[in-house]
């Protein structure tokens, strides 16, 4: 098949405003080069900065950001008013670091490592388990 020759200036910008078919033409190879959108979310999130612990599973109930080390979750409340005390089901690390939570004060018992920009909808699914974070560590 042959490609028919557009002669004007008005025939060029009506085929530009029709869009799409040009470019796809142009760039055979473009399949080839990866996606990169999801790093420009993370790093928005990582901006915020902090550790976010909810009391329910996928990210429900009371929440708590946690910006620092924490060694006894008992001394904190969730928005709701709750204890955060054997309490927590999911969390999401918003921060620019690695962050351990432990089922135990102190960080001791059973942990976890909570990566940067990474969600957590069910904490049963880790080592720590569900309703055990008694402690935090920013690394
Ligand atoms: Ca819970
Ligand atoms: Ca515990």
């Amino acid at each position: 098949m042959r490609i028919r020759t557009i002669t004007t200036v008005g025939a060029i910008a009506t085929a530009l405003m029709l869009g799409a078919a040009l470019p796809a033409v142009a760039d055979a190879d473009q399949s080839a080069t990866p996606t990169t959108s999801d790093s420009t979310t993370v790093d928005r999130e990582a901006r915020a900065g902090g550790v976010w612990i909810y009391q329910a599973a996928n990210y429900k109930q009371g929440k708590k950001k946690f910006t620092r080390d924490d060694m006894k979750f008992s001394n904190n409340k969730y928005h709701n008013g709750k204890n955060l005390h054997d309490s927590a089901s999911s969390a999401k690390n918003t921060s620019r670091k690695k962050v351990r939570i432990y089922s135990d004060t102190f960080h001791q018992g059973r942990d976890s490592l909570l990566k940067p920009g990474k969600k957590y909808p069910h904490l049963r699914d880790l080592n720590v388990g569900n309703d055990a974070a008694d402690s935090i560590d920013f690394l």
